[in-house]
């Protein structure tokens, strides 16, 4: 197939696994287009069946905000006509299932119809879809899409309620690249960041509110009066100044390392001992895959698709959102038993595998045909 991938090209989850996805399917001989204003951070590499179109609009005094979504709904009509595309599959609904729609309306004019797939990915629906600055968009352009995954069964059962959805929504869960995402032998960084066999305690994410990180350091401040460790911050965003001055003001900045972006995570989750995800919301939570892939068991909060991915009292524990107590209490009971920890990572193990690329990238497969079949 020919198929034309719109995403955030960021660090952004829905991005990431925008970006895995398209080079997934050219591994598997379909041809992909990146429809994005800027390479996407996780396609570093050249393979002959990937393409990237960069969105450029023209900037113009009168704009105080330049229309990305005119400038991609234009392009979106060039690659799919130029490159004779099979199908658009848009990633995170806002703007994009909107300009998909309207892409597809004036390939219409000419004639021509391309079929468009929406993957809802978790803040497009509950953070900021729901806002009504956006929602009858958002409605609009999911019931006009030809084909609506979603990430977790949580994200799709939120959709249905929180907006009148009259389309079938399809659970395709995120997934993880073994190849890339496994527990390596990384000892040399242990020593410098744990010189005294200190347990690792690590966080990824985009350092949002709605990450809750603050409870990260909390719980962290728990655990190291128990056990001797060290946390981890990878990752940046708008809460990282705040996070620095909790830091300095409980007195942990030599225990707690902010990494910033990091492109080989897996180095680093490869030497953590444990994971923290106190997020408010989290349709799925990829990072804590990525750590469980890693060997890493994982301490999130109960909330969205965690559950989903987290398995209370197998991979980790789940706790009620800013529930600090129950989660440092957690880590400690884990940190402190070797046996425990072991065990913990073996099923952490065995939970990422099924979610391995290879069972989940045939499913967008059947789908994209289902949907191609249909139109
Ligand atoms: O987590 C974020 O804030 C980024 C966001 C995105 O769309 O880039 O992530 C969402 O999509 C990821 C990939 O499907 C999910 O793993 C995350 O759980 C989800 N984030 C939230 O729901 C907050």
């Amino acid at each position: 197939m020919k198929i034309g991938i719109v995403c955030y090209p960021t660090y952004g989850g829905s991005g990431v696994v925008a970006t895995e996805l398209g080079i997934g399917l050219a591994d598997r001989g379909h041809e992909v287009h990146f429809i994005t204003y800027r390479r996407p951070a996780r396609l570093t590499h050249f393979h002959e069946n990937l393409f990237f179109h960069e969105v450029s609009g023209e900037d113009y005094p009168l704009f105080e905000y330049a229309p990305y979504d005119t400038a991609l709904a234009s392009k979106l009509v060039d690659v799919v006509k130029f490159e004779n595309l099979d199908l658009l599959h848009v990633h995170y609904a806002i703007p994009h299932a909107a300009v998909a729609y309207m892409a597809k309306k004036i390939l219409l004019t000419e004639g021509r119809y391309v079929p468009v797939v929406t993957t809802l990915h978790g803040t497009d629906i509950t953070l900021v879809g729901m806002n009504k600055a956006f929602a009858p968009v958002v409605t609009f352009s999911i019931n006009k899409s030809d084909g609506v995954t979603a990430v977790s069964e949580s994200l799709r059962q939120q959709t249905l309620d929180q907006f009148k959805i009259d389309q079938e929504i399809k659970v395709i869960h995120n997934f993880i690249d073994f190849s890339r995402f496994k527990r390596i032998n990384k000892d040399h960084f242990k020593k410098a960041i744990a010189p005294n066999g200190e347990r690792i305690l690590a966080h990824v994410s985009n350092f949002r509110k709605v990450k809750r990180i603050e409870d990260v350091i909390h719980v962290f401040k728990h655990v190291y009066e128990e056990v001797p460790s060290k946390l981890l911050l990878i990752g940046d965003g708008p809460e990282r100044r705040n996070l620095e001055e909790l830091c300095r003001k409980i007195g942990l900045c030599h225990e707690v390392r902010f990494l910033g972006k990091q492109d080989a995570v897996e180095e680093l989750l490869s030497i953590s001992d444990l994971f923290l995800m106190p997020s408010a919301s989290e349709s799925f939570g990829l990072a804590a895959l990525e750590a469980m892939a890693c060997e890493v068991p994982v301490i999130s909060s109960n909330i969205g698709g965690l559950p989903e991915v987290n398995i209370h009292g197998e991979t980790g524990f789940l706790s009620d959102v800013g529930d600090v107590e129950d989660m440092a209490k957690n880590a400690i009971k884990i940190l402190k038993d070797p046996e425990l920890l072991k065990k913990f990572r073996k099923n952490a193990l065995a939970q990422a595998e099924r979610f391995d690329i290879a069972a989940i990238l045939p499913q967008y497969e059947d789908y994209y045909e289902q949907v191609i079949a249909k139109a």
